[in-house]
C-alpha cells in the first residue's frame, strides 16, 4: 500500500466543497419543536432527494424527521416526524429513549432503514423498510446492545445481505466489522475489517458513516474517525474502498481525513467539533453529494469528485488493520 508523504497532503477543505448555503437545515426549518437537526440518511427517490434526519427533542431524546428537495441542497421539512419511538409491540421496550442516526440503503426496489434504538438496556439497531417514504414497516432489532452505525450494502453478495457495523469494546479501540445475513433478520460470519490507526486522526474510534456506493474501482465508504484531545473529541470523515466482489476486503483507506470541523456551526454546538455523516448520494456526473451533521446541531452538505476520493484510497493509503 502506498504511504503518504507530508507533501502529498491536500487540505481536507479542498476535497469536499462545502455548500454555500450551509447549514442547509437548522431547527428553525422544522415545524415542530426540536433542539437540533443533524445526521441524515439521504437518497434520491423518484427524482427527489429524501433526507431522514435526527433531531433532539427538548427532553434530550431523539426522533427522525423527513425533508425533501429537488436539488439536494434546499430542503423542505415535513410537518410531522417520520419515525418516533414505538409505543407498542416488541420495539417499544428498546426505543424508549429515542431513535437516532438513520441510514438508508436502496435495495430490491425498497429502502432499508437502519437506526439506533436507545433504551435502559443500551443501544441496539432497528431495521425497517419503506417503499415510498409514506409507510414504514419495522422488521427486526438486528443487534444486541451495544453496537451502533449499521450500514447495509445496496446489493446482495452470493445471496446474502452484507452490513458494516461498529461494536463497543473495552479492550480494543472501536472498529468497523462486517456481518452477513440470508434474510435481514439473522446476522453472522462477523469479523473485524478496519481498525483505528495509533497516533492518527482516527485513533480513538471509527464507525461506518454513509452506506457504501459503487464505483468502477470498488465500494466507496465514507466513515467517521475520532481523535481525543485535551479539549475533547474531534469527529472527522475519512474514506475507504472495498472490493467490488468481496466487500470484506478493503482495497485502500485514505491516510488523511476528507472533512474536519471548520465552519462555526461545526466547531460549536450541542457537541462541539463534530462532522458526522449518515448519507451520501452519488450522481451520474461523477460527483457525490455528502451530508453531515455539524456539531450535532445542524445539517450541512457538500460535494466531492468521486474519483478524487477513490484515488485517495488507492494512492495515499494506510493499512486497514
Ligand atoms: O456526538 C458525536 C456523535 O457521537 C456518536 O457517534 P459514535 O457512534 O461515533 O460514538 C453518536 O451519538 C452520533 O449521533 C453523534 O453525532
Amino acid at each position: 500500500m502506498a504511504m503518504m508523504k507530508d507533501s502529498d497532503m491536500q487540505p481536507a477543505s479542498k476535497i469536499i466543497t462545502r455548500c454555500k448555503s450551509n447549514p442547509i437545515l437548522t431547527k428553525e426549518n422544522v415545524p415542530y419543536p426540536v433542539a437540533t437537526v443533524h445526521n441524515a440518511g439521504v437518497v434520491k427517490h423518484q427524482g427527489r432527494y429524501i433526507a431522514l434526519f435526527r433531531s433532539h427533542m427538548h427532553n434530550g431524546r431523539s426522533v427522525i424527521g423527513m425533508a425533501e428537495s429537488l436539488d439536494g441542497f434546499a430542503f423542505n421539512v415535513h410537518p410531522e416526524p417520520f419515525l418516533t419511538p414505538a409505543n407498542t409491540g416488541p420495539f417499544a421496550e428498546y426505543e424508549e429513549y429515542g431513535v437516532e442516526d438513520l441510514r438508508i440503503s436502496a435495495i430490491e426496489n425498497a429502502y432499508l432503514l437502519t437506526y439506533s434504538a436507545y433504551s435502559r438496556h443500551g443501544v441496539r439497531i432497528g431495521l425497517a423498510r419503506t417503499l415510498d417514504f409514506k409507510k414504514v414497516e419495522r422488521i427486526a432489532l438486528v443487534t444486541q446492545a451495544d453496537l451502533r452505525n449499521v450500514v447495509i450494502f445496496p446489493k446482495t453478495f452470493d445471496g446474502r445481505y452484507v452490513r458494516l457495523d461498529r461494536p463497543h469494546s473495552e479492550i480494543s479501540a472501536w472498529s468497523i466489522w462486517i456481518s452477513y445475513s440470508p434474510d435481514l433478520i439473522h446476522w453472522g460470519d462477523s469479523r473485524v475489517i478496519m481498525k483505528p490507526a495509533r497516533y492518527h486522526w482516527d485513533e480513538m474510534k471509527i464507525g461506518p458513516g454513509a452506506p457504501p456506493f459503487e464505483t468502477p474501482e470498488g465500494w466507496l465508504h465514507l466513515y467517521h474517525g475520532v481523535f481525543q484531545t485535551m479539549a475533547g473529541a474531534v469527529y472527522r470523515l475519512g474514506v475507504a474502498l472495498h472490493d467490488l466482489e468481496d466487500p470484506a476486503k478493503i482495497i485502500g483507506v485514505s491516510d488523511q481525513w476528507v472533512l474536519e470541523p471548520e465552519d462555526p456551526w461545526e466547531l460549536s454546538g450541542y457537541v462541539p467539533n463534530v462532522v458526522f455523516s449518515c448519507g451520501a448520494v452519488p450522481e451520474k456526473d461523477g460527483t457525490v453529494k455528502i451530508y453531515w451533521g455539524g456539531a450535532d446541531t445542524v445539517l450541512c452538505a457538500g460535494t466531492a469528485v468521486i474519483s478524487d476520493l477513490v484515488q485517495l484510497c488507492l494512492t495515499k493509503g494506510r493499512d486497514p488493520l
